[in-house]
């Protein structure tokens, strides 16, 4: 295989391990813990890992024998940059603890485990990935690891493998179905353990023990570079609105920390939305004042962040897909038979006055796209919905009607963007790779100590690397219940952005300040080599929320 100079010189790169992680590990137990709600229902559930305490790893001078062991891996959900660095973390723990352990590797995500689907990841494997992004070197799914029988067929492949424990890198759903499987097989007394280790770029498993997951530093940080180029080209030609729409399921982390980073002209942060309750018109006319004001100042260019889970978010748009969804469910059929000319009347004179009118003005592209991409659920397919065009759609008209009635003098010319899988899987950053390593690292030393239904956890991250805390959260002490599909089920909760938090707080004092002066700040691409200054800084979010 033919290699870049960079991935050759990455290859020997060492990530960083904490001091704790050096030399022989203990395991320090603190106080046992409770659930951050509801927590007699989740008592109850999970009788075999609730309330177990937080574990810290500290430094011993005795050395601890432990018998060989076989692990298992999985990757689940999306991808991440680090995931890689994660699985050689492990193995090299494994390895420490004792040359004799093996470690699988479940393939294609959860699907592996219940499909028998595995391969041996031996050295030569390992040192193929190491460093590098992707989660090619066994692959990722979205199955979801969540029955009996699943958990049965896994059970299968485990005892074949003479597996002890296995290891789930996901987010917050997968990290959740990782604890009802340690759950479930603590209750049976099958001798498995099962980790769990926090992955999303989307940043948003994150809370009082967990500091950030691993990938959201260098996705942010791969978005941050390319939006700055746009911006000095956009500074440079002086004549286009960039409109980018950012990746994040759901929170605006991402768009936030890129932000933060940019400094660009207007940012939309979808949990600000919500809380004001606004509606689309009112973002449009907010974007299209910013566009007109810096047009009086002759600045016809600027650049817009965009959150890809907007439109979930605007209470008005979720109450108009919602009577939409009950719409087509019920008269799909007739709805089928209507000439595609007259669909478009047809949906609104079937809708309620007011969701009728949100209907109609929308641009025709987005309310088709609206009323025609179901998923096998009956939902629209939000992210699926261009916003970036969307909202430059509705911006171009209301500043042409603005034109119209004198009060708007410029020139409004829009483009698109979409950032998402680009940085899904670049080579993890400095940051990320030790961060990831060290992950895999600790969830070695939890296993050999017999833990299960815990998540690896590595804390104080602004320090630098050799300060890191590395040890273990029982994931029970993340859950409350919330209500999915329509029934109670205990999750850990989703971090949205926290409008009273310090990331946010510093892109509301300065944004006003951004959408009139054109303070892009060009961030350049991810360094691997050089100053810590350059290589090693976490993202501004975690700094901000540790300072
Ligand atoms: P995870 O939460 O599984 O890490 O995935 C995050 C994400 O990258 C989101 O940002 C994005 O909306 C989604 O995955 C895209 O999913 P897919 O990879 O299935 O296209």
């Amino acid at each position: 295989m033919t290699k870049s100079a960079l991935q050759i010189a990455r290859a020997a790169y060492q990530p960083k391990l904490p001091k704790a992680l050096r030399g022989n590990v203990k395991t320090v137990a603190g106080e046992p813990t409770q659930s951050v709600a509801d927590q007699e229902e989740i008592k109850k559930l999970f009788p075999n890992t609730y309330g177990m305490p937080l574990i810290k790893f500290e430094n011993t001078d005795e050395a601890a024998d432990f018998a060989p062991m076989n692990v298992g891996v999985i990757l689940s959900g999306g991808q991440a940059p680090g995931g890689h660095n994660v699985i050689s973390g492990l193995f090299d723990g494994l390895k420490k603890l004792n040359p004799a352990n093996r470690l699988y590797g479940f393939l294609m995500g959860p699907g592996g485990l219940v499909d028998h689907k595995y391969i041996e990841l031996t050295a030569d494997i390992i040192d193929e990935y190491r460093n590098t992004g992707g989660f090619d070197i066994i692959g990722s799914g979205r199955t979801k690891l969540e029955k009996v029988d699943q958990f049965e067929k896994g059970l299968e492949i485990l005892k074949k493998l003479d597996i002890k424990a296995v290891v789930i890198i996901g987010g917050d759903d997968s990290n959740t179905n990782a604890c009802v499987l340690a759950e479930y097989y603590a209750a049976k007394n099958y001798g498995i353990q099962v980790i769990g280790c926090p992955k999303t770029i989307d940043g948003d498993l994150k809370n009082d023990q967990i500091e950030t997951s691993f990938g959201f530093d260098t996705a942010c940080k791969t978005y941050s570079e390319v939006i700055g180029n746009i911006e000095r080209d956009c500074n440079s030609a002086r004549k286009y609105w960039h409109f980018i729409k950012l990746m994040g399921r759901s929170a605006s982390h991402i768009a936030l920390e890129c932000a933060l980073q940019v400094q660009p002209n207007y940012t939309i942060i979808s949990e600000e939305v919500e809380a004001k309750d606004l509606s689309l018109d009112d973002i449009v006319t907010d974007i299209a004042k910013t566009v007109a004001d810096r047009a009086a100042d002759g600045n016809n260019f600027g650049t817009v962040l965009i959150p890809e889970g907007l439109i979930e978010f605007i209470p008005a748009m979720k109450r108009l897909i919602a009577e939409l969804n009950d719409l087509l469910a019920a008269k799909g059929a007739e709805f089928a038979e209507v000439p595609a000319n007259k669909q478009r009347q047809y949906i609104i004179d079937n809708l309620s006055k007011v969701n009728a009118e949100i209907y109609a003005s929308l641009p025709e592209g987005v309310a088709r796209q609206l009323s025609l991409e179901r998923d096998p659920h009956g939902n629209v397919q939000v992210s699926l919905i261009e916003t970036e065009k969307l909202l430059s759609e509705m911006v171009g008209n209301k500043l042409a009607a603005w034109k119209k009635e004198g009060k708007y003098v410029g020139k409004f010319s829009a483009l698109h963007h979409f950032f998402g899988y680009e940085g899904r899987c670049a080579a993890p950053s400095n940051f990320d790779a030790d961060y990831c390593y060290s992950l895999g690292f600790t969830a070695s030393v939890l296993i050999a100590n017999g833990k299960t239904g815990y998540m690896a956890s590595v804390k104080n991250l602004t320090a630098p690397a050799e300060q890191w805390i590395a040890g273990g959260i029982p994931i029970t002490m993340m859950f409350n219940m919330e209500r999915r599909n329509g029934e109670m089920k205990p999750v850990i909760r989703k971090a949205l952005v926290d409008l009273n938090g310090a990331p946010f707080k510093a892109l509301a004092a300065n944004r006003a300040k951004w959408a009139k002066e054109t303070a892009f700040v060009y961030p350049g691409p991810i360094q691997y080599f050089g100053p810590s200054e350059v290589c090693d800084q976490p993202t501004k979010t975690l700094q901000l929320e540790k300072a």
